[in-house]
């Protein structure tokens, strides 16, 4: 639809940033914090670009009252960051570290007193490393009670000043990396492993938005899914049903289990059939009732095309984590379906898709589908960029990438999305997993790469001032 005019944004909107613990904090071994499973895994020589690894990171722990100083001059109504579970509880469980419980306490107030609202991330993949060598992690249903014991400690303490959390953070992709492409922890590639672990994923966030309910009452709490909207590649029939599959398999399969607290019918079908559908042990469908949300996270990058597979077609492809464009790989479930290269989309150097109306169409199906309110927790440009003469960088494919997604915001609102936020991702450069530090995608670029950690200066970007008067003028000015 074309709409002639546009609402405007609402008036408590919150423009934030996010960032995640392991990427940002770094003191990766500091005041009592255990080691967390990415702190293992990224010493594994060829795990990540040039062996690349959060030890460091931007430093954040240490630098926050900083990194404030700038979101505050920028503006900033809110930001998202994660609390790091093995720096409360060192050994997943047990005796909690009041130091970290301290950190995160002062990193709080310190947002507060800026007028900042905190959002709160439970869970951003960094799983205390001692519960990994006890119970094998996402693949016992251990976790689940200390996920939730380690859930209400953060309650308690935080639940009088956050009241925006987020619960699991891309469940979908960090299990599909771990247990399908090997790429993240545990670096299995093993299906039935992948559906067992993601089931029990989605018992622990049932059962900490239950916690929830009963410590936060006045709270607002939901996941933040890695949401790609699937196209097909042309309207041959055989490729309508690819992307309907795509849909079932890569979307539903999670918003309809959190949404809903049901699987959804036909891939859960083809699963039992294949053997690889998740053990449902009695009690499990009344605990996924429970843990319905209060908003639907999505963490937007890009769409996914996807075209007809053949049972003996393509399988998962290469992962382009270096940045030279077009070294990534298509990738498939035979039978199902593999994805294309929309000839419409311009793509990143990383190859990810370019689509801002992607995101328009990725909440108009999830407002349509599920009726709850829709925060963008996450969405960004992954970039090269230069540091030029006087500490300038002149970043304006990510003005133009920001822009024309907050536009879509705009007519997605008109359509009748109930948008509560927006987090760009990221504020300031951080470390990018897979892709080392030279994937940026910060309004403040931080002065290290891969192999030296420099003075980790910040320095504005352009984007900086864009952003800043986009907020100032509640988004009319885009
Ligand atoms: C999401 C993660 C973030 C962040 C972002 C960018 O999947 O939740 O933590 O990393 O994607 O991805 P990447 O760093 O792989 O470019």
């Amino acid at each position: 639809m074309i709409h002639k005019e546009l609402t405007s944004f609402p008036t408590h909107f919150l423009w934030g940033s996010a960032s995640a613990a392991y990427q940002v904090e770094g003191a990766w071994d500091e005041d009592g914090k255990g080691p967390s499973v990415w702190d293992v895994f990224t010493k594994i020589p060829g795990k990540t670009y040039m062996g690349s690894n959060g030890d460091v990171a931007v430093d954040h722990y240490h630098r926050y009252k900083e990194d404030i100083a700038l979101m505050a001059q920028m503006g900033l109504k809110a930001y998202r960051f994660s609390v790091s579970w093995p720096r409360i509880y060192p050994q997943g469980k047990g005796e909690v570290n009041e130091a970290g419980l301290q950190f995160y306490d002062d990193l709080i107030n310190e947002l507060l007193a800026h007028q900042i609202e905190p959002v709160l991330t439970l869970y951003h993949w960094d799983v205390p490393y001692a519960l990994v060598e006890e119970y094998g992690a996402w693949e016992s249903r251990q976790i689940i009670d200390d996920f939730n014991n380690n859930c209400i400690t953060l309650y308690k303490r935080f639940g009088d000043r956050v009241k925006y959390w987020v619960s699991l953070n891309e469940q979908n992709y960090n299990t599909h990396h771990g247990f399908i492409t090997a790429l993240h922890p545990p670096g299995v590639q093993d299906r039935k492993r992948f559906y067992e672990a993601n089931h029990i994923a989605f018992l622990a966030n049932a059962k900490a938005i239950e916690s929830f309910r009963t410590y936060v009452p006045d709270g607002k709490i939901g996941p933040s899914f890695a949401y790609s909207p699937a196209y097909p590649l042309t309207s041959d029939p055989k490729d309508i049903l690819a992307y309907e599959n795509a849909e079932e398999f890569t979307n539903h399969w999670w918003l309809d289990v959190y949404c809903w607290g049901i699987y959804p019918q036909i891939p859960y079908r083809y699963l039992l059939e294949q053997g690889l559908a998740p053990t449902i042990q009695e009690g499990d469908l009344e605990l996924l009732q429970k843990g319905r949300p209060d908003f639907v996270g999505i963490n937007y990058y890009q769409t996914i095309t996807y075209e007809f597979n053949p049972l003996d077609g393509v399988a998962e492809g290469r992962f382009n984590s270096t940045g030279k464009k077009g070294s990534g790989e298509e990738t498939g479930v035979p039978g199902l379906y593999k994805t294309m290269r929309n000839p419409h989309l311009e793509t990143s150097n990383w190859d990810w898709a370019i689509d801002p109306i992607g995101l328009r169409v990725g909440m108009r199906r999830i407002t349509s589908r599920y009726q709850l309110p829709v925060f963008i927790t996450e969405n960004g440009l992954g970039e090269f960029d230069r540091l030029e003469e006087n500490d300038t960088v002149h970043d304006d494919y990510r003005i133009e990438y920001l822009r024309s997604h907050l536009e879509q915001c705009k007519q997605a609102i008109h359509d009748g999305v109930d948008l509560i936020g927006y987090c760009s991702w990221s504020f300031t450069d951080l470390l990018s997993w897979l892709n080392g530090y030279q994937k940026r995608y910060g309004f403040v670029y931080v002065n290290r790469d891969e192999t030296d950690e420099r003075d980790l200066r910040r320095i504005k970007k352009k984007s900086f001032y864009w952003y800043q008067d986009v907020i100032r003028t509640n988004g009319e000015n885009l």
